[in-house]
């Protein structure tokens, strides 16, 4: 009898210490130190338009510093039978107020085809005054966000119509223990996602929460710089603008079917720029730089190794100079840009590289 009292006291206090280990465990994943009361509202007001968008618009190859070779010009050069450098594209377009007459600049050139960048931080509310100028219906889906099923974004705003999305960086937004004090997400529109007929077109943008204190006048008080890179292969056979780029750009009978002329409308890309033709500026010797990386698309594309000629990065607590990215990851890593020069950064994928997703970054010193 005794014995087994014991047993029962030694089982009791088994289960009494796994449920104090698994509490202690859980912890680690519930942050709650920073203030959750929304505190700031963060007001956007964007619209969906088409453009007419140029792969190269520097017109010459800035990595080997020559003009496109014939290869190269598969990719870029018009023909009666090729569609070539420029495309009509769907961006999403910063505004200053809801009559949307003004633009806003986009905040560096080598943000490229990115849409504008949604800045929070934890316990801020964030709203976006929406208008669809395009011919066909968008959203705009955040991730990373709290939101409801009103403000999620996957239901087509009209071509014409407006809406108002809001969305919460709460609890489940803050960067982790393991993050930096800003993390950064993406937004899509998220209409035709499943075939990326949207994400092709170009209605793509990131967002960025910051831990509470730490977006000051626009930008992460502890960063010099921060850097934002869509590496994708857009498929412009795919979006869903394509048949408008047919009727706008061939004017001969052209089999879309034929391999040559849909490789041709493959574009790997950074930032929707080709062969070094995405330039990123504004970095000092010495600047603390955060980089955000994402990319989006199909299972056979778009598997890209980032890499950073020049300068390492710390990236989840590992220096590296190699990121490996998947369809809408966001990947947010340091550099301290020590190493003054203009050095490539491109997608290490030897294919990808060699068909045009390399572009440059600049350290001055
Ligand atoms: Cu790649």
């Amino acid at each position: 009898m005794k014995i087994r009292s014991l047993s029962y006291l030694r089982t009791i206090f088994l289960f009494l210490l796994i449920g104090m280990i698994s509490c202690q465990k859980e912890k680690i994943y519930i942050i709650d130190e920073e203030p959750l009361t929304p505190s700031s509202t963060r007001i956007y007001y964007v619209q969906a338009e088409i453009v007419e968008w140029d792969y190269v618009p520097l017109g010459y190859n800035l990595i080997s510093n020559m003009p496109f070779n014939d290869n190269e010009n598969d990719y870029v050069k018009p023909d009666s039978n090729r569609i070539g450098n420029k495309y009509l594209k769907a961006r999403y377009i910063e505004y200053t107020d809801a009559t949307f007459t003004v633009q806003k600049p986009q905040e560096s050139a080598d943000m490229g085809i990115i849409g504008p960048v949604f800045r929070a931080e934890v316990g801020d509310s964030i709203i976006v005054y929406f208008r669809n100028k395009t011919n066909f219906p968008v959203s705009v889906h955040p991730h990373g966000v709290r939101y409801d099923s009103v403000s999620e974004g996957i239901r087509g705003v009209d071509p014409g119509s407006s809406f108002v999305y809001k969305w919460v960086a709460d609890e489940n937004s803050i960067p982790s223990y393991n993050d930096p004090s800003s993390l950064g997400w993406v937004y899509h529109s998220h209409v035709h996602e499943n075939e990326n007929m949207d994400v092709y077109a170009g209605l793509v943008g990131a967002l960025v929460i910051y831990r509470k204190g730490f977006l000051v006048n626009g930008k992460n008080k502890n960063v010099n710089v921060e850097k934002f890179a869509i590496i994708y292969e857009i498929d412009e056979g795919a979006s869903i603008l394509f048949d408008q780029n047919l009727a706008k750009y061939i004017h001969v009978p052209v089999d879309t079917n034929d391999p040559d002329f849909m490789e041709s409308n493959t574009k790997p890309s950074i930032n929707g720029r080709m062969f070094g033709n995405n330039v990123f500026t504004g970095i000092n010797k010495g600047d603390r730089v955060r980089w955000h990386i994402f990319t989006f698309g199909d299972l056979r594309n778009n598997f890209h190794t980032a890499h950073w000629h020049g300068n390492t990065v710390v990236f989840s607590g590992t220096r590296t100079d190699v990121i490996l990215l998947g369809p809408a990851n966001l990947f947010t890593a340091d550099m301290i840009a020590s190493n003054p020069g203009k050095w490539f950064f491109h997608c290490h994928v030897d294919t990808h590289f060699a068909e045009g997703m390399s572009s440059v970054y600049i350290v001055n010193n």
